[in-house]
């Protein structure tokens, strides 16, 4: 399910479930935890996923569509405690995106420190359309980075969009050519690692400090925010849709 690679100082870590283009269950997220927790020697970090199509297409649907409010919060509590794991880390974190990073995939992608990406990339924020909101600190996150506007635009629509767009808008840092684009991935890794181990934390947690003020609050605002809404029956309709390959009915009850 997740695969670690260590290769000197720069460690991979492949999100493998290409069947349902590496969507994020529970048992995913806590297959990361460990394998995060079991890092040692890393100075960076790289995320990705296995197969053509992905880096990771969001939480898993079909786990999330028969949840109860208390199991969403227990959901959104774990993405949460993973982000904040790779974020804080004493490493520089990379994800290597050539696919699809959509909703919970575009969170993790969020919580490095470097986003890049091929010239394949889609990244999205398309939970409204399943009638939930972003639950893994995207909410925050990208607002950190793609400013106000921008934010507002991709989480209401739903948008998807290309590697060129999110090197506009400041998502990526870097758009990098697709037949070469894990070995250019791994080359940056390797400059980045053989430098000094102090100062490039120190610069990391204080570009990280520098940005959204108060982090714990944002994170619980959604977590709440997000368990809450399963009370409304439009997280249930909406991905049923999904599953069921059909446009969602949503029913307002006022
Ligand atoms: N979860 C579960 N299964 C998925 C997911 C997913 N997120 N994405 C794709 N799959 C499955 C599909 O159902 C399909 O399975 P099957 O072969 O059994 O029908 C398989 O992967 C291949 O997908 P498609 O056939 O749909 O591939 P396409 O190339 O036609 O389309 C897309 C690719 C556009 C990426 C399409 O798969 C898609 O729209 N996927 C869903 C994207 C999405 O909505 N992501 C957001 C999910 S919600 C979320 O991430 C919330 C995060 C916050 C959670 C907070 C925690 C509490």
């Amino acid at each position: 399910m997740i695969e670690l690679q260590t290769q000197g100082k720069v460690s991979t870590l492949t999100i493998n479930r290409p069947d349902v283009l590496n969507a994020l269950s529970a048992d995913v997220l806590l297959a990361l935890r460990e394998k995060i927790l079991s890092l040692s020697d890393t100075r960076v970090l790289i995320l990705r996923g296995a197969g053509e199509k992905a880096f990771v297409a969001g939480a898993d649907i079909k786990a999330m569509q028969k949840m109860s409010t208390l199991e969403a919060r227990a959901f959104t509590e774990l993405g949460q405690g993973v982000i904040q794991l790779i974020e804080e880390g004493p490493w520089v974190s990379i994800a290597a995106v050539h696919g699809f990073a959509l909703g919970g995939g575009l969170e993790l992608a969020l919580a490095c420190d470097l986003i890049y990406a091929s010239e394949k990339a889609k990244f999205g924020a398309p939970e409204t359309n399943l009638g939930i909101i972003p639950g893994f600190g995207g909410t925050v996150n990208l607002i950190d980075r793609v400013g106000f506007a921008a934010a507002m635009d991709w989480i209401l629509t739903g948008r998807i969009v290309d590697a060129k767009e999110a090197l506009d808008r400041h998502l990526i840092s870097q758009m990098i050519s697709s037949s070469t684009f894990f070995e250019e991935v791994q080359k940056l890794a390797e400059q980045l690692s053989n430098k000094g181990l102090y100062s490039m934390l120190a610069a990391k947690r204080l570009v990280r400090q520098m940005r959204a003020s108060d982090k714990q609050r944002a994170f619980l605002l959604e977590r709440e925010s997000f368990a809450t809404l399963f009370a409304s029956g439009e997280p249930q309709e909406g991905m049923l849709a999904f599953l069921e390959k059909r446009v969602p009915h949503f029913k307002t009850s006022q």
